[in-house]
């Protein structure tokens, strides 16, 4: 039974199950007024990379109808099921329809998705609170997070932070990152040689990105491209003057990983098959990788350890990516928890071990389960040194507007601008500045560098400071200059 109370300014509501089982999804509909010629709404993504921006009603399709993988519909939305209706769009947490901003509250106990499609010249909405199939005992109530209007998506940041104790303090951040140069094929030789080239650049973190792990899931041993461990790395940045961040994916382990090897039940299944559950694939990671069971109080001593160990090894920045793993459908250790609390608790347990003062950056992570642990968030899909993605897509990017792009990050670094500083501080993902080995032209480097500044967002750089030059360290300077200026804005009071 779905109890749902109308209140001037928005909806509460509850779900009590009649018997005990699974269930998938409370939903309750409402009229938001006539459609008029050219409908449009806000359509907001599930997770970091997921693209958020208007849609046209009627005209644009849900991407999850269009033929993909089901791990792709599962890492872009709070249902992996498609939509099948053609002209129902999807906006996940919050939307705008009609001029009004809805969103719902709060989004640690289970997702929240608006369901908006035409109907008889109106506008419908339908409200879901997604419980991914968790387990109710006969008679009990869940409160679901509640639902409001506002004025505007700026209004609904600064109410979903305050009531979800959002970390929005932390300073400008300016920094190296090894991934868009080097991708995975970053060594320790390269970072040493980056460490002495930063001399004279303004940089406060130095992010190690993915390649230096001895698998996905082993995140305190490195491989035969890293001759130290991590606490000698960590050093080494340290002793640069630098702040030093790395990269994990938490929630995934390989099946060579130690982790798997030695914890084969700390493994999430698929239900189907009792496999391993598939949380990404990647040809340099080996393939396809396991989901960890966030539901497991084992796992979550694991994650607390791996934060707590990365800190305590000198990393004061960490970057969690992949983290809308234990989200996706399978047999976890507590069927009662919902995907959103599985993603929530993992989250939890790596920031306990992390300590309050590392500065957490969440990549591929829901942004409804978010706010309160991190410090900075990805708000769009990956930058790549070139303007549009190419033709021939890799396997995870099946799904309109998601692949390694720059056209692709520049969108979502507009149309997330609202929630820097009010949700965490916005990271557009990195600026690269070079002008050879990139297909990107000077005016496109430009153009991003701009807009990175302007959003106020995180400002850190990849690339090979070997290829740049004075033109780009006066764009850097620009970039700051603009960056400083729009975060100080944000929060200057009006
Ligand atoms: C390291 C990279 C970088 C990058 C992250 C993330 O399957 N996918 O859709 C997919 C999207 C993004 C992605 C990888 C896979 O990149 O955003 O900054 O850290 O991982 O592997």
């Amino acid at each position: 039974m779905i109890d749902v109370l109308e209140t001037s300014d928005g909806w509460d509501w509850a779900i009590t199950a009649d018997r005990a089982g699974p269930v998938d999804r409370a939903t309750f509909t409402f009229d938001a007024g006539p459609a008029g010629d050219d409908p449009r709404i806000y359509r907001h993504g599930y997770q970091s990379w997921s693209p958020s921006g208007e849609a046209r009603l009627g005209v644009d399709v849900d991407p999850s109808s269009q033929p993909t993988l089901s791990l792709v519909r599962g890492m872009h939305h709070a249902d992996p099921e498609p939509v099948t209706d053609p002209h129902q769009l999807r906006s996940e947490l919050v939307t705008v329809v009609n001029g009004t901003c809805y969103g719902f509250l709060g989004g640690t106990d289970h997702d929240g998705t608006f369901r908006i499609r035409l109907r008889d010249g109106r506008i419908e909405v339908t409200v879901e609170a997604f419980l991914g199939g968790a387990h109710l005992a006969a008679g009990e109530t869940r409160v679901l997070h509640p639902v409001r209007r506002f004025a505007s998506l700026d209004d609904w940041a600064v109410a979903y932070g305050a009531a979800n104790a959002a970390r929005v303090d932390a300073p400008y951040q300016v920094g190296w990152c090894s991934w868009y140069h080097w991708f995975s094929e970053i060594s320790e030789d390269a970072l040493r040689q980056q460490l002495a080239l930063a001399a004279d650049w303004p940089f406060d973190v130095f992010q190690l990105d993915d390649g230096f792990q001895a698998q996905v899931g082993d995140w305190l041993d490195t491989n035969e491209k890293f001759p130290t461990s991590v606490d000698g790395i960590a050093s080494s940045i340290r002793a640069a003057g630098r702040t030093p961040g790395i990269w994990i994916a938490p929630f995934l382990a390989a099946p060579a990983s130690e982790v798997a090897q030695q914890h084969p039940d700390w493994l999430a299944r698929h239900a189907a098959t009792g496999d391993p559950l598939r949380g990404s694939y990647n040809d340099h990671w080996g393939g396809s990788v396991g989901t960890l069971d966030t539901t497991n109080p084992d796992v979550l001593a694991h994650l607390e350890h791996v934060g707590r160990s990365l800190v305590e090894a000198g990393f004061d920045y960490l970057k969690l990516d992949f983290t809308y793993a234990p989200s996706l459908p399978g047999i976890y250790a507590d069927p009662t928890r919902t995907p959103a609390q599985r993603v929530r608790a993992g989250m939890e347990a790596v920031r306990r071990g992390a300590g309050d003062d590392a500065f957490i950056l969440g990549c591929g992570l829901p942004l409804a389960q978010a706010v309160g642990v991190v410090d900075g968030m990805r708000i769009g899909a990956d930058v790549a040194p070139r303007w549009d993605p190419p033709p021939q897509v890799w396997e995870g990017a099946l799904y309109d507007g998601v692949a390694p792009s720059t056209a692709n990050a520049l969108r979502n670094t507009i149309s997330r601008q609202f929630m820097h500083r009010r949700l965490w501080l916005n990271d557009p993902d990195c600026l690269m500045l070079r002008t050879s080995e990139t297909e990107l032209t000077p005016e496109q480097v430009e153009r991003w560098a701009l807009a990175v500044g302007e959003s106020g967002g995180m400002a850190l750089v990849s690339d090979d400071l070997a290829l740049l030059d004075d033109g780009s360290r006066a764009l850097l300077d620009r970039v700051l200059a603009l960056g400083r200026a729009a975060d100080a804005a944000v929060t200057a009071p009006s």
